[in-house]
């Protein structure tokens, strides 16, 4: 009955304790202050701004996100197909609410959005819904070709105008490019980690130490 249906939540996902929300939130935005900084990246504003060699500002450009997360399942209140089933999940109900440690182990950063990605565990990968990959198939078509889990991650912002389900395509289309066996261009060592381009305004840092977030199991309601 509609009832039932109301207790199904917006999302379900990892929420990052407020401690090293403002930690990955330091680290992104002085990730985005050193990138715009780079010649390489200068080269190539076009990408962003649609005109050549112009000053862009990346901290202005993207809009950053509070309430840090990792969704697992977009469940639209009962309205996304397989909503329902994950809910009701053991595995879902077993850990809700419980603490994991999420491993940041990237950032990346695309002319749309701004994200990191979150490399799971095997014990994560059992709240992570199969279908979750392939649901991304009609964006980006190597999608479900790649392992459980890759569309894992946090948004940390999204340009003006662009919704967050954009973040988990961009970090598809990445790895999906790494499949495809492109290496990108390594740009430069960065303090961080080390800078690969990869083309149409798409850049990914690989960090040097994973940071460890501490996250909750839990859902939203909007
Ligand atoms: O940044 P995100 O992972 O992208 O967190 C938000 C959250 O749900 C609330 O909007 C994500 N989201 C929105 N629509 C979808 C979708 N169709 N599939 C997967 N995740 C989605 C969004």
């Amino acid at each position: 009955g509609p009832l039932e249906e109301m207790a199904i939540p917006l999302y379900f996902g990892w929420f990052l304790l407020s401690s090293v929300q403002v930690k990955v939130g330091c680290t992104s935005m002085d990730f985005l202050k050193t990138l715009d900084t780079l010649e390489a990246f200068k080269k190539h504003t076009s990408d962003f701004t649609g005109k050549e060699e112009m000053e862009l500002d990346l901290e202005q450009y993207f809009e950053t996100k509070g309430n840090l997360h990792c969704t697992t399942k977009f469940c639209d209140y009962g309205k996304a197909e397989g909503a329902k089933e994950y809910a009701e999940k053991q595995t879902v109900k077993d850990f809700y609410s419980s603490v994991f440690e999420l491993s940041l182990s990237a950032l990346f950063v695309t002319p749309r959005t701004v994200g990191a990605r979150v490399s799971l565990t095997e014990e994560q990968l059992l709240l992570w819904p199969g279908d979750a990959e392939k649901e991304a198939e009609s964006v980006v078509p190597a999608a479900a070709s790649l392992p459980l889990g890759s569309r894992a991650h946090v948004t940390l912002g999204c340009a003006e105008g662009v919704d967050p389900v954009q973040t988990g395509l961009d970090l598809l289309e990445i790895l999906a490019l790494q499949q495809e066996g492109q290496q990108g261009e390594l740009v430069e060592e960065m303090e961080l980690g080390s800078l690969t381009y990869y083309g149409k305004g798409r850049w990914l840092l690989s960090l040097r130490e994973p940071i460890c977030a501490p996250a909750c199991f839990s859902s939203y309601y909007k």
